[in-house]
């Protein structure tokens, strides 16, 4: 059985997170992917206190097992939101898009398990310092926000940076970036796009629909200009928003609220014309729509399978 000292760790039974998806990732995923024995992750995005705190009483009411809350620090409300973990005694928090030390002592103080996303090994060494559990590193094939790294040259140069245990996200929809990520050095995986397209995932039927028919080019970074760039899959608002990330007549201002409201038209409304449909590289291997549990097990299976039969490379 493929178990490491981040099962031990949470008290979850494989060592598969599902990413904090700002405007998808709801109590009933994170309940679901809790239930079958990873971790789900509920998302803050950029809700208010009140949305969240709706979100973590239905998931204690949908499970009894361990779950997290993802906070997205550019978030408005980040800090409501770092407030409202230690009031409900969230087993677990992650972070994303900023640094947490802040929050740190607090979340610690209330027995909280910190994890947060890293997109690189100086920043990694700081969350270890700062009191960290474990870190996610997070390569630049994932969506959303993305670093510079990609999965492959990122991880396991955070694994030799820091001694506490890596989980490995950006890249990974099967069991073979989970077998791979445990070779370099990974002691979890972390993985959003696959389960977008989970049955239990409430986001629209269009979102969907576009990942499970994504190919391998799909995806492009945009806003690197205004410093914070962002993966989405190929369509007229991102090919829009390229277009004018490279029109100096643009000015950073504009661009900004042009993307404005973008996640919420894609995730709640199915906006195929002005949503933005954060997805990571592998949508193109994404083609059927399973349960939570479905999904798990047949990562961990596959996963698994390959570490078992690695000795066959070696004579
Ligand atoms: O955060 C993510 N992925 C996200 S956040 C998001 S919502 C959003 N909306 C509009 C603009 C930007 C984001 C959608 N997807 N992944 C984790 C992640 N964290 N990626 C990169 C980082 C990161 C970046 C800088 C973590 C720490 C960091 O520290 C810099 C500092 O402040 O010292």
């Amino acid at each position: 059985m493929l178990t490491s000292p981040i099962c031990d760790l949470l008290g979850i039974d494989y060592p598969v997170f599902q990413g904090g998806m700002a405007w998808i990732a709801d109590a009933d995923l994170a309940a679901a992917v809790s239930n079958a024995g990873g971790l789900g992750i509920i998302a803050a995005g950029n809700a208010p206190a009140t949305v969240v705190e709706e979100q973590i009483r239905r998931a204690r009411t949908l499970t009894d097992k361990p779950f997290g809350v993802n906070i997205m620090l550019m978030s408005p409300y980040a800090g409501d939101i770092a407030e409202l973990v230690v009031q409900h005694k969230v087993p677990v928090v992650t972070t994303g898009a900023g640094n947490p030390s802040k929050h740190m002592a607090a979340w610690r103080e209330a027995g909280i398990t910190v994890i947060p996303v890293v997109p690189s090994t100086g920043i990694a060494k700081l969350m270890q310092r700062a009191g960290a559990a474990a870190v996610v590193a997070e390569g630049g094939e994932s969506g959303g926000h993305v670093g510079d790294l990609t999965t492959m040259a990122l991880l396991p140069q955070v694994c030799d940076a820091v001694t506490i245990p890596v989980i490995a996200a950006g890249g990974i929809g099967d069991g073979r970036g989970m077998a791979a990520s445990f070779m370099l050095g990974a002691s979890g995986v972390q993985i959003g796009t696959r389960f977008l397209v989970a049955k239990e995932c409430n986001v629209h039927p269009t979102y969907k629909q576009k990942i499970l028919k994504a190919h391998d080019i799909d995806t492009i970074a945009t806003g690197r200009r205004l410093g914070h760039p962002v993966r989405s899959l190929k369509t007229p608002f991102s090919r829009a928003f390229w277009d004018k990330e490279y029109d100096c007549a643009v000015s950073d201002e504009e661009l900004e609220k042009y993307g404005e409201g973008a996640l919420r038209l894609a995730a709640i409304d199915g906006d195929a014309q002005r949503g933005c449909f954060l997805a990571g590289q592998i949508a193109g291997m994404v083609d059927t729509e399973q349960t939570a549990a479905e999904i798990i097990t047949e990562i961990v299976t596959q996963a698994e399978s390959l570490l078992t039969n690695a000795p066959r490379w070696v004579k």
